[in-house]
């Protein structure tokens, strides 16, 4: 399996995470890479690539122009202020204020884009962020031509939305994917999000468009973050109705019930037609994750990617998250060993 990485990533790393009430350093951390490139080695998946310059076009498609701004100049603009720790944003738009528009202070733009707090940007996240992007259109171009290839991302995507950064995501590496697919020609792509959080950036982006479907199996907004979307009574609006499907989970949800979601998500996708898919591969629903609450275990993945392949067509795998750092490795590799063994070719795009 052919994969996108690079070590550009390194450059973000926040020193801290604010999390419960204190700043911690950040679950979403650079190791996270070594133990998946440990294990990858020593299950013998060598053909490693470093992605060529970002395609800033289906980035600016996905994402709003005043936004993207926003993360170029951030740091500077922080500095500048006189700032000396990380962008922790304090100020937020919330349920009440007639006529919110983006304010010119510094502190109150990034509480205008970030749709969370945890998520600190330093000097080097633009770009990281961009890197990890340019990992995920490699990985596009590669199953386009080739049938699938797997996007080693970091900083993860799929919380970012529109003109929303958080939940440790910038640029939506997932969307930006599917999007690249629907410009090669294809009618109808699939995003299937099984990190343990709701791919609330996902949905956001395709929410009204009929020709991108978006499943997701997540902790249950009641119970998880990102808390204020992933019910299952959100399924699209106009041209994207009934083109998103949310599978929210309890805590303590373990394979069974998870692996029924799997196959709802899975046999959705098949009925829609998808002609290419784009899995947010994350591994946070493993049972010993430190900030997620499903008990899946390690051969549990293995099983998750030999269903997902039953899915036909061009497939990019995309990495989110997973924090539970001795094993992330193990449960990954796992994955796309299980979608290798029960792959159907030839999955090149028509
Ligand atoms: N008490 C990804 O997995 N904080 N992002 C949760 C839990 C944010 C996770 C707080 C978690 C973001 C890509
Ligand atoms: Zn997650």
């Amino acid at each position: 399996m052919k994969i996108f990485y690079s070590r550009e990533h390194e450059k973000h790393f926040p020193r801290g995470e604010l999390y419960g009430g204190a700043l911690v350093t950040p679950f979403e951390r650079p190791s996270r890479m070594e133990t998946i490139l440990g294990r990858l080695n020593q299950r013998g998946f060598r053909d490693i690539q470093e992605p060529d310059a970002l395609d800033m076009g289906p980035v600016r498609t996905i994402h709003d122009a005043d936004y993207l701004r926003f993360l170029g100049s951030a740091w500077q603009e922080w500095v500048a202020e006189g700032f000396e720790g990380e962008i922790i944003p304090t100020s937020f738009p919330v349920r009440r204020m007639p006529g919110v528009r983006c304010p010119r202070n510094i502190d109150g733009k990034a509480g205008y884009y970030a749709l969370a707090a945890e998520t600190s940007i330093t000097e080097g996240t633009w770009d990281a962020a961009r890197k990890s992007c340019s990992s995920a259109q490699c990985a596009q171009r590669h199953a386009a031509a080739e049938g699938h290839a797997f996007a080693l991302c970091r900083p993860p995507g799929h919380h970012a939305m529109k003109d929303m950064y958080g939940g440790y995501c910038f640029v939506n590496n997932a969307a930006v994917a599917a999007q690249m697919f629907i410009e090669d020609g294809a009618s109808r792509v699939a995003v299937l999000d099984v990190d343990f959080h709701h791919g609330n950036g996902t949905q956001d982006i395709f929410y009204d468009r009929g020709d991108v479907l978006f499943a997701s199996l997540h902790g249950h907004p009641e119970d998880a973050f990102p808390y204020f979307m992933g019910y299952a009574d959100e399924r699209g609006v106009g041209e994207g109705e009934d083109c998103n499907i949310n599978l929210p989970m309890r805590p303590g949800t373990g394979y069974g019930g998870w692996s029924e979601a799997l196959d709802h998500a899975v046999s959705s996708i098949r009925a829609f037609g998808a002609e290419a898919l784009v899995v947010s591969l994350g591994v946070d629903a493993y049972k010993h994750d430190p900030i997620s609450f499903f008990q899946l275990e390690t051969e549990d993945f293995v099983n998750c990617g030999q269903r997902v392949a039953k899915i036909a067509g061009p497939t990019v795998i995309v990495m989110e998250g997973g924090y539970a750092l001795e094993e992330i490795g193990v449960n990954t590799v796992g994955f796309l060993e299980g979608w290798l063994d029960h792959q159907a070719m030839p999955r090149g795009l028509a």
